[in-house]
């Protein structure tokens, strides 16, 4: 049995998830404003929890003002980590929610490994390839809809307790003072992709690719982020090598997120825009360039996807998109948000 927690101040309290199948399906759930209420139903719907994940720290005081280390750790990987200092001087309330509830977790269930998880990892992406199904009937209560991300959060926790009991959580800063944040870490390969503009976005500079991963689709220019290089640096050297040119107004416009049917890793992919050519686009080894009308796109020649987001920013929109993609490049799910401007 595997079990989620999401802790909340005094007016949202404790939402619970349990996982106990062979998915990620939610078979409890349970919401309560106090501890030892949260104690008392998994003692009795949990009787020998495996893994508690609780998206809380340990403890809600800190010897150090600092932030921590695997909270920087998280934040490097490329999720928003808020961090909660204390308000004029006084511990945030949920943090102590979380800490009163670790403790008394520990006392009823001392053979359970608890941990602390992060939800927002789970959500932005490393559990995207995952469904779960929720049985509408442990939606009892007139406030359960306002309850519903809570409740979400709970169930991405617990699947972040699953996957530790299979070996495939990520571990997020060991030596961490207060201990490690646990999140369901898919290895990530992160990629860069530059679509440059001409005459204010009428024309887009294409390539057809020539070789390697999607040869034969057009495309714009990217590649591969390397070992200490910042994402914009590889987006430039990326555009130089592929294209020939340099582009010094590079904007990120978005985030695309693939997944593919059967393999556990995940592409990250940084799209820019930019309209400050430098240089002359030239054939090479990898693609052969061509200015296309961006009203006369053909995205039959493209990545089946780009048909569902790049007319959006070449509209001069923000997005944050993802595919789940079999074998043969078919959309089996998708999701595109509007981020700005
Ligand atoms: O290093 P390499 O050329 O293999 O990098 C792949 C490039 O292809 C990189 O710029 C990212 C880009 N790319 C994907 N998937 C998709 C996609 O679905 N649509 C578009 N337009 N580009 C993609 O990796």
């Amino acid at each position: 049995m595997f079990i989620g927690i999401d802790v909340g101040g005094p007016a949202k309290g404790f939402h619970v998830a349990l996982i106990s199948g062979p998915g990620p399906s939610p078979d409890g759930l349970f919401q309560s404003k106090e501890a030892p209420a949260v104690v008392e139903y998994l003692s009795k719907h949990a009787a020998s929890p495996q893994i508690i994940a609780i998206d809380a720290p340990p403890k809600s005081t800190r010897r150090r003002i600092e932030t921590r280390a695997a909270e920087r750790e998280v934040r490097s990987a490329g999720f928003r980590v808020l961090w909660t200092p204390p308000e004029e001087g006084q511990r945030q309330p949920w943090m102590e929610n979380g800490a009163r509830l670790w403790s008394l977790l520990k006392k009823a269930f001392p053979t359970a490994q608890i941990v602390e998880a992060f939800p927002t990892a789970a959500s932005r992406g490393l559990a995207l390839h995952a469904s779960a199904s929720l049985d509408l009937r442990l939606l009892t209560g007139h406030r359960v809809r306002k309850h519903y991300m809570d409740f979400l959060d709970a169930v991405l926790a617990a699947l972040v307790a699953k996957t530790i009991s299979e070996g495939r959580a990520g571990l997020f800063g060991p030596d961490d003072e207060l201990g490690p944040i646990y999140a369901l870490a898919a290895p990530r390969l992160r990629l860069t992709l530059v679509f440059v503009l001409r005459r204010d976005g009428q024309d887009v500079l294409l390539g057809e690719k020539k070789r390697g991963f999607g040869a034969g689709y057009w495309n714009g220019f990217g590649g591969k982020i390397e070992a200490g290089e910042s994402v914009p640096q590889a987006a430039r050297r990326e555009l130089l090598e592929e294209a020939g040119i340099d582009c010094d107004d590079l904007r990120a416009r978005g985030r695309l997120l693939f997944s593919f049917e059967g393999r556990q890793d995940l592409m990250d992919v940084t799209v820019f825009t930019g309209q400050n050519l430098i240089g002359q686009p030239r054939e090479t080894d990898e693609m052969r360039p061509r200015w296309i009308k961006a009203s006369a796109i053909d995205y039959d020649q493209m990545w089946p996807d780009d048909r569902y987001w790049l007319p959006r920013v070449l509209a001069g929109r923000d997005i944050e998109a993802y595919f789940h993609l079999d074998a043969n490049h078919n959309i089996l799910l998708h999701n595109i948000i509007d981020i700005g401007p």
